[in-house]
């Protein structure tokens, strides 16, 4: 993508309004723009970098069994009634009325849909265990929408829900899922805590949330030291015996600390830090299979309401989680797994003819390769091209100068260490078509 035609509205201005560095570089990266308090247009570099979260949030929900559909982000009040959850939400929940004076509402979370499209799905033992899931908008209208995406009223959220025939099933989905989440939150480069948490609204006795370490995380956590020893690859090769291991190792939210009368960690491995919750997983039984009167008919004949779990991860507060976790002075630094483009290619000097030859060929070559390229092509000054690479965090910058030119090369620079080496254009394509 040539910059000339892209639409990147970089700033150098630290905004008024944001108070947290992932904010802040959102904004002025071009990521996203507010358009109403808490609600968020995705620019395109900020597209690109939900698109690939949202890639890889699906790949390990495919992993996993699970099977994507879309469900709607308005539903009907009638749906909520059902289940008895309608009256209890609250302030939180985005409540309207269409034409014929009913009432709807924009979703918060879905277990009533789709307790109910599998009610009209699945008849009998064959059609259990099941995992759905779905990538949609979802709607809170939050007190204080605040921190950007991270605290957002439209949020993008990946909620999967899952339906067994007994407990035993329901244990192996929400095991399924925990695998999921470690795997998903390794490989977008972060290191994410399990936390045994308070069910809530969602209801049911068993929770976790899934935390990534961070000062300026809105929950305060309490855990023990060996969780940091778990490592990436630990973490991508999880199975049951990893959950058994995080799980054992105590965590707990502030408030559930405060309760716990006798804290199994020594003094000195407590930890106390501050967390993002990026995925909370529930699993809660019968509570809606019953209420909204879903039959399953056993290998044995008789009926049961079949075992649910439910299971979010929130996309778009993953950016900023990513950001609050990668970036340095000059600006994001993103992992490779979901960086907007793998290389920021530079022409110094848009008007030198030669230059601008020899730039245009190394994009052609490097489209060619199919490696992505955001090419630098305007007619600006190195300094401010810089800034702009340094601040949108694309891991490779390729820079072409006319007096590397002279030499026969190009200058590559690592964006997350900020090495640069001189090497030939055809070194240069080698290593990053790798
Ligand atoms: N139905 C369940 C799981 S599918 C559920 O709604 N869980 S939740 O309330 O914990 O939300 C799931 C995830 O969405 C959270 O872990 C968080 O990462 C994200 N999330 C929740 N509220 C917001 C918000 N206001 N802005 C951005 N992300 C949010």
């Amino acid at each position: 993508m040539r910059l000339t035609r892209y639409f990147l509205p970089v700033t150098k201005e630290t905004p008024a309004d944001a108070q947290i560095v992932s904010h802040k570089l959102m904004l002025r990266a071009g990521l996203i723009r507010q358009t109403a308090a808490g609600i968020y247009a995705w620019l395109p570099l900020g597209l690109r970098v939900l698109k690939n979260i949202e890639a890889i949030v699906r790949e390990e929900q495919n992993r996993a069994g699970a099977v994507e559909l879309l469900m709607p982000t308005l539903q009907s009040a009638d749906l909520w009634r059902q289940s008895g959850r309608y009256d209890a939400y609250g302030p939180e929940m985005l409540r309207l009325k269409d034409r014929h004076d009913r009432d709807m509402l924009y979703g918060p979370t879905n277990e009533e849909m789709i307790t109910l499209i599998f009610k009209d799905g699945a008849r009998s033992y064959r059609d259990l265990p099941r995992i759905l899931y779905h990538i949609q908008w979802k709607f809170r209208d939050e007190v204080r929408p605040r921190f950007g995406v991270m605290r957002g009223r439209e949020f993008l959220m990946k909620d999967a829900y899952s339906f067994d025939l007994d407990e035993d099933g329901l244990r192996k989905s929400y095991e399924a899922m925990f695998v999921a989440y470690l795997r998903t939150f390794a490989r977008l480069g972060l290191q994410a805590v399990p936390v045994k948490a308070p069910t809530g609204p969602i209801g049911g006795d068993l929770s976790h949330e899934f935390h990534i370490l961070a000062d300026t995380g809105e929950s305060a956590l309490f855990y023990d030291a060996a969780i940091e020893e778990v490592t990436r690859d630990d973490l991508l090769s999880a199975d049951a015996s990893t959950i058994a291991r995080l799980t054992g190792l105590y965590a707990m939210e502030e408030e559930e600390h405060a309760k716990v009368a006798d804290c199994p960690v020594p003094a000195e491995r407590l930890r106390s830090r501050r967390g993002i919750e990026v995925g909370h997983i529930f699993a809660f039984g019968t509570k809606y299979s019953a209420s909204m009167g879903v039959s399953i008919q056993t290998k044995d004949g008789s009926q049961i309401h079949p075992q649910m779990g439910s299971y979010g991860i929130g996309v778009s507060r993953l950016i900023g989680a990513i950001i609050e976790a990668s970036h340095d002075e000059a600006g994001i630094v993103w992992p490779e797994s979901v960086a907007p483009f793998r290389v920021g290619l530079i022409n110094m000097r848009a008007d030198d003819a030669a230059c601008t030859h020899a730039a245009d060929r190394l994009y052609g070559q490097l489209c060619e390769a199919g490696v992505e390229t955001l090419y630098d092509d305007r007619d600006e000054r190195g300094g401010a091209k810089f800034a702009t690479m340094d601040v949108i965090g694309l891991p490779w910058q390729l820079i072409v100068g006319p007096k590397g030119l002279e030499k026969g090369v190009v200058e590559l620079k690592r964006r997350a260490t900020g090495e640069r080496e001189e090497l030939s254009v055809e070194s240069a394509l080698a290593r990053l078509a790798g």
